[in-house]
């Protein structure tokens, strides 16, 4: 961090500010005095420095992070890749390409447990659907809650497929955890509710972070930030399409998050061309794209009976044409030279 002082800044000041510094942080400070102001190079972790409070002190003229203000979560100090491995042995990360996929609403236990055995036989890994529904109305299907989550149960029993599914309160951690859920969903809604994060952050289950509708890259990973300073280091970063002024698509998916976020950070990134382009045609597209950028993975909402789905059913696939998707993305990850069979 590099601050900068104003002109005329007293060499008492300049004392003052640098012991209340290296007092307060671990760090060193290197103070150039030239002509016209001074400077000062903060040297250690200064992520914890609060740059508003130093911008608010009267003789600071401005000051600028030369490193980012995420650390857990940032390649520099981690440079292998984040493998995430479930007990049964699933992966997320690593070089293969993991396929989640369900139904965006539990709805039944007949409903949950056909897509569930119909997307396995396609290749997925992993089984989706939500039991606890974050609808724009409050009038809309707002899921079957503990119920669902007794539904994906038996559905993993059926099937042995890991389940992923939402959260939407710290008050129900327990519940999760209690009925096996492999993978906890924090949606796009949540990924600034600091508070669940904090929570999250004390559990041992992965988390799958998707990234707020308006949120940048690096708020995103901030928000992981939350998750991992809480000691729950297994963490999938999720882009699913962000909002902008084209109103063809339900979102506009960030195609560039991919590679950036890879870049940024070791931890695997998903991506929901569902969500992102809110149209089922467009999924396998948008998640051909994605393996191309370098997804670790998809999130896929697939239903048996899209046009009584109790919610998403315009962007979701039918079963068949998910065993056609999930074969085209196969061939298109080996095409890359990713670990499929
Ligand atoms: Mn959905």
């Amino acid at each position: 961090m590099i601050i900068v002082l104003k002109p005329g800044c007293t060499p008492e000041q300049v004392k003052d500010f640098t012991n209340t510094l290296t007092n307060e942080y671990s760090i060193k400070v290197n103070t150039w005095v030239g002509t016209q102001s001074t400077v000062l190079g903060l040297i250690g972790d200064t992520s914890a420095i609060d740059i508003d409070y130093i911008s608010a002190q009267d003789f600071v003229e401005s000051v600028k992070r030369v490193q980012e203000p995420y650390k857990k979560s940032n390649r520099k100090f981690h440079p292998d890749d984040t493998v995430i491995t479930l007990p049964d042995g699933q992966k997320i990360g690593g070089g293969g390409l993991a396929l989640i996929a369900g139904p965006c609403s539990v709805e039944s236990k007949e409903q949950i447990c056909d897509i569930a055995r119909r997307v396995k036989a396609a290749g997925a890994q992993f089984l989706r659907g939500g039991a606890f529904k974050p609808r724009t109305s409050p009038y809309a299907f707002q899921g079957l809650k503990a119920e669902g989550l007794e539904l994906l149960k038996e559905a993993k029993k059926e099937t042995g497929l890991p389940i992923v599914t939402e959260i939407m309160s710290a008050n129900h951690i327990d519940m999760f955890l209690e009925n096996g859920v492999d993978i906890i969903q924090v949606g796009a809604r949540n990924m600034q509710n600091f508070d669940l994060l904090k929570e999250l952050g004390k559990v041992k289950t992965p988390i799958l972070l998707k990234r707020g509708l308006s949120s940048t890259i690096e708020e995103l990973l901030m928000s992981a930030e939350y998750i991992l300073a809480g000691g729950n280091e297994q963490v999938i970063l999720c882009e699913r399409g962000i909002r902008t002024y084209e109103t063809y698509t339900r979102n506009t998916l960030d195609i560039s998050a991919i590679p950036i976020l890879k870049k940024l950070s070791h931890l695997p990134v998903v991506v929901d061309p569902s969500h992102a382009g809110g149209i089922a045609w467009l999924v396998e597209p948008l998640a051909l794209a994605a393996v191309a950028a370098g997804a670790d993975g998809l999130i896929i909402e697939v239903h048996n009976n899209p046009a009584k789905a109790l919610s998403d059913g315009a962007q979701s696939l039918t079963p068949d044409q998910f065993d056609k998707a999930a074969e085209h993305l196969r061939a298109a990850a080996k095409a890359f030279g990713r670990n499929v069979e």
